[in-house]
């Protein structure tokens, strides 16, 4: 009898593997090429009758009776050693999303794009809750499909990265969003136009496309309805915009004003805005949720202020993890500055980027920049010349320096353009150090 294998033990092989145990699918083999995948204990305890092949005896498994493998998205699948084997053998490869496609039962508004994507889901969510529709959100954002399916919801919306969008097959989506592409994972694609085409694959089969007017890299040519937002006036009903700079509009209904809603401008203004056309596209009355944009409290880790001490305002932007994020929260902040210094602090794991276009945010308002972790050196590299710069060997001493240089007025801005896995689990662990170490200057 053949077996099915799930690669890959973090959340994703975690919600896999509690699927197909409720499907009460039999033969399963769970691999990761970790010697102690992050959820290992949590399943080998719930899973007794399991078998868990790990670490480096993941590379001597043999595949001969693996009838399908889903693989986690961490895995790049032309690269993996433990894969190779099943690719020669010819076994179907599958994955989370494939799986929660073909069996999702409620319309599915999924999202992607290189920023933003998280917000724009969250602000979705709570919008069509807070009109009372069952909504459920997940994916990418860190609470894995296949575990919204038991939800019994109306619609869902689902955050898709690059790396979830290369491996589907067959399976749409009802409507997909690319909200913007800038160059990201250059450690996972050959060239940025790979990236593009990932992204792209959002589109393929969905009933409607949501693209962004500001951004050609988005355009969903070929899907039958094609919606968009920017910044611009919304050129048709089926579009959202800006008019006059303050109002946001879907067609030519006034939804809000930007004062009413403590929104910086730029990327968060496009955001709510992509967020009002899922909404919308899902059966929402949007005119009714101006007072439910408002109450929207963000999430943490994005441009999230974590301390007002002496003046100072700490600002936790740790998601920041590619070149293009740091740049418009540098722009977003310099824009509201009202006189007073920007001291950033940059690096992890640069994944490659090309970390150039960092000098050009990089202007007279900021006064510092730390500069931390494995790719520190190339980040010195790139900025030389352009800021006052310090190698700094933990967030620690990033926030300790930052504290001695700021004065009241001034922004410490925790925006790595770089991923975290060099020093960090994750990048909430990033943020959360950074906090902490926020936290003990005012003891
Ligand atoms: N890994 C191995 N060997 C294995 C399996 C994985 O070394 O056999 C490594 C991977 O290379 C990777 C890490 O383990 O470095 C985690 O990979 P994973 O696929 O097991 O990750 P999960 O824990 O399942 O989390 C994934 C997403 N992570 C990635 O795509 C890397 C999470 O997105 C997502 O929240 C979760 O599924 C639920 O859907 C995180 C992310 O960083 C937030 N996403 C990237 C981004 O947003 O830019 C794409």
């Amino acid at each position: 009898m053949q077996r099915q294998a799930i690669l890959g033990l973090g959340l994703t092989g975690y919600s896999l593997l509690r699927h197909l145990e409720r499907r009460s699918a039999t033969n399963l083999v769970v691999v990761d090429t970790r010697e102690q995948p992050p959820m290992l204990e949590a399943a080998a305890s719930a899973y007794p009758h399991i078998e868990f092949v790990c670490g480096r005896a993941s590379r001597h498994m043999s595949w001969q009776d693996i009838g399908r493998v889903y693989v986690s998205p961490g895995v790049a699948i032309d690269n993996s050693c433990v894969l190779a084997p099943a690719k020669r053998l010819g076994i179907p490869i599958d994955s989370d999303i494939g799986l929660f496609l073909r069996e999702a039962r409620a319309p599915v508004f999924a999202v992607t794009g290189t920023n933003g994507k998280s917000t724009v889901c969250s602000l979705a969510g709570h919008l069509l809750r807070g009109l009372g529709l069952n909504v459920a959100v997940g994916g990418n954002l860190g609470f894995p499909a296949l575990d919204m399916l038991d939800a019994s919801a109306a619609v869902h919306v689902l955050e898709l990265s690059s790396f979830q969008l290369e491996r589907l097959a067959g399976e749409s989506v009802h409507l997909g969003a690319i909200l913007n592409i800038a160059p990201d994972h250059g450690d996972r694609y050959q060239c940025f136009q790979d990236y593009i085409d990932a992204k792209q694959r959002i589109y393929k089969g969905a009933e409607a496309g949501l693209e962004n007017r500001q951004d050609p890299k988005t355009i969903a040519s070929g899907v039958p309805t094609r919606l968009s937002f920017g910044m611009d006036a919304p050129p048709g009903a089926g579009d959202a915009g800006l008019v006059d700079g303050k109002w946001l509009m879907v067609g030519s209904n006034r939804i809000a004003s930007l004062d009413e809603l403590s929104l910086g401008g730029g990327h968060e203004c496009a955001n709510a805005l992509a967020a009002l056309m899922i909404a919308s596209e899902a059966g929402a009355d949007v005119r009714a949720v101006g007072e439910m944009l408002a109450s929207f409290q963000g999430l943490a880790h994005r441009m999230q202020v974590v301390s007002l001490h002496r003046g100072v305002r700490w600002i936790d932007d740790s998601k920041a993890t590619n070149v293009a994020a740091a740049q418009s929260a540098v722009a977003s902040l310099s824009a509201a500055l009202g006189g007073g210094r920007i001291f950033l602090i940059l690096g992890g794991d640069a994944k490659g980027a090309d970390l150039t276009p960092l000098r050009d945010a990089i202007g007279e308002q900021v006064g510092g920049v730390c500069l931390l972790g494995k790719d520190a050196p190339r980040f010195h590299e790139a900025l030389e010349g352009s800021a006052e710069l310090f190698a700094v060997k933990s967030i620690d001493e990033a926030v300790y320096l930052c504290a001695r240089r700021a004065k009241s007025g001034d922004q410490v801005l925790l925006s790595p353009a770089a991923a975290s896995f060099d020093m960090f689990e994750n990048f909430e662990a990033r943020g959360r150090a950074f906090s902490a170490a926020v936290e003990a200057l005012a003891r």
